[in-house]
């Protein structure tokens, strides 16, 4: 039993003397939002940090995926995931668009690019597929078929910040990318999110949306809504991206220990590497196969969460499991029988940068 609680993950916290001296700032100036100093510095570094084009930072991930959609004027169907967290979905949803779930694939667990085809219509306007836990999605081939199609491709990219495919981030796929900030992930704005877009115009209009849809002090383009990000929180992502690095290394090191000791447990598999493939290990999935493992997933969960350990089933439910979702014809468990046996058999172990080898020792013994 764990004296102190372990939770799936513990935000990263830069050095607070560091953020002390932005705050200082902050109250020199007085600007404590809209497109201030920080944002904008924040906004070129992680340009320059990701190798992309053009960064928009935004209060959170939901609110960039939301804007996304109305940036590209997405409508009608939008073929998705139902294996993600529930913000993927809901951002389709709160646009008044109808989500198609597909199924996935069951080594990298994002879209099966085979079964998109089939699934598109003639409402069809957009796949948005997410790089689960970081790991990439097959980019070339659904973006060929998004190009056949002549649709847009949108990347829900909130679990990938920083990760690479031959050396070039995925945040660069698509016609956008979406990135989370939030507390829990591998990079973090206490609450924030990203859209990175390719062109300067794009840049422009994602920009107007996410602030009212303000051009100028008396031009309002479009219907925008209030997603900036504010000061504060663009200084914790600035003093936060200088220790990034240092962070992914060390839940490298995490990783690669829980390969080491989990890889051979009869009934348990965890997830594929590849060797062209720089990831970020923002999450740690385990797959427990009850046929084969003493326990099921659940009584594992209750008998790590009885010592103190608190891991956590991400994603079950399927988001096709939710109301309202569960009633659209996709949402059919037929239809997602990958997914669902995915949803089913997940478990996932803790994984932050100073968790301590002692700790995780721990873990595995129980498990
Ligand atoms: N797309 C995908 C694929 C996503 O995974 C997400 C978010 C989004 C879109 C939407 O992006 P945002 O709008 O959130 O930027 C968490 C996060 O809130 C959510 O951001 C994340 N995905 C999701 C996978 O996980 P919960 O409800 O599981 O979080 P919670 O509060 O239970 O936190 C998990 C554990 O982390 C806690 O048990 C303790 C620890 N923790 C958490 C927080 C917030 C801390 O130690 N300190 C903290 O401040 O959703």
């Amino acid at each position: 039993m764990m004296n102190k609680p372990i939770y799936v993950t513990k935000p990263y916290l830069p050095p607070l003397d560091e953020f002390n001296e932005y705050l200082k700032k902050i109250w020199d100036t007085g600007q404590l939002t809209n497109n201030g100093h920080f944002h904008q510095r924040l906004e070129n570094e992680l340009a320059k940090f990701l190798d992309v084009p053009y960064v928009s930072l935004f209060a959170n991930g939901t609110l960039a995926i939301i804007t996304a959609l109305q940036a590209l004027d997405i409508r009608g169907e939008v073929i998705t995931t139902p294996y993600s967290f529930v913000a993927t979905t809901h951002a389709i949803w709160w646009n008044g668009i109808k989500p198609v779930f597909i199924d996935i694939d069951p080594i990298t667990l994002n879209l099966d690019p085979v079964k998109i085809e089939a699934a598109i219509t003639d409402k069809t306007t957009a796949i948005l597929p997410v790089h689960v836990y970081g790991t990439p999605c097959d980019d070339k081939r659904i973006s060929a078929i998004a190009k056949k199609h002549n649709i847009k491709l949108i990347y829900d990219a909130a679990h990938a910040f920083n990760v690479k495919e031959n050396g070039i981030s995925v945040a660069n796929y698509g016609d956008l990318s979406i990135l989370s900030f939030h507390a829990t992930k591998v990079f973090s704005t206490i609450e924030g999110g990203a859209i990175i877009s390719h062109t300067a115009e794009m840049k422009r209009h994602i920009d107007d949306l996410k602030n009212f849809g303000f051009r100028d002090e008396i031009t309002v383009v479009a219907p925008g809504i209030n997603a900036k990000m504010n000061e504060v929180q663009a200084a914790f992502g600035l003093v936060s991206l200088k220790y990034i690095n240092n962070s992914i290394e060390k839940r490298k090191e995490i990783a690669e220990y829980y390969d080491s000791k989990l890889a051979n447990i009869k009934g348990i598999s965890i997830l594929k590497r590849e060797s062209h493939i720089d990831y970020n290990y923002s999450y740690y999935p385990i797959f427990i196969d009850e046929n084969e493992y003493e326990l099921s997933r659940d009584e594992l969960y209750e008998k790590l969460k009885a010592n103190n350990i608190f891991s956590r089933r991400y994603f079950y439910p399927l988001i096709s499991d939710f109301e309202p979702y569960c009633k659209l014809e996709s949402a059919n468990q037929q239809n997602l029988k990958i997914a669902h046996k995915i949803a089913d058999s997940v478990l996932c172990l803790p994984i932050y940068p100073d968790l301590e080898v002692d700790l995780i020792d721990n873990f595995i013994n129980l498990i």
